[in-house]
């Protein structure tokens, strides 16, 4: 957030769009604003850098239940560093089941499946097919792929 304004670095809706990319993908950012897209991680670098954000993530269940968390002074380093990710403090602001997942993956570099900087002797983006922060393949993956509706016949 910048002066109460707001930039989506992430919206992922669609499940026929994927977020398994490689690292320059997920450098320049992919996708459209409009619709399911990645800024880009140089992008957050610069404005996390540059201004002190509050990183909002909106999850949406598959039994429609609805799942919010505010981590404060959200940071991202520059690609020397692995753009690796930090923030202050984690604020629920709604409880679920789900818990903080965000915080297991704390401190952690960015991976693609062609660039592996996670801590688990796997290759965590490979596996879970998507870039992200990981740590032991932690079960934080929002980009993972999402659930497909059932067919109804
Ligand atoms: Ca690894």
């Amino acid at each position: 957030m910048v002066g109460g304004g707001r930039t989506i670095f992430q919206r992922h809706k669609v499940s026929s769009f994927y977020f398994n990319r490689t690292w320059q993908e997920y450098k320049d950012g992919f996708g459209s604003l409009s619709s399911d897209h990645w800024l880009g991680l140089d992008k957050l670098y610069y404005l996390t850098n540059s201004h002190v954000f509050t990183a909002i993530f909106y999850m949406k269940l598959a039994n429609s239940s609805f799942y919010q968390h505010y981590y404060r002074e959200f940071v991202v380093m520059n690609e020397t560093n692995n753009y690796q990710m930090t923030f202050a403090l984690a604020v629920p602001h709604t409880i679920t089941p789900l818990g903080d997942s965000l915080t297991a993956v704390k401190n952690q570099y960015f991976s693609t499946y062609d660039n592996d900087n996670d801590n688990s002797s796997r290759n965590c983006a490979l596996d879970m097919r998507s870039g992200w922060w990981y740590n032991d393949c932690a079960p934080c993956n929002p980009n993972g792929e999402l659930l497909k509706p059932t067919p109804k016949f």
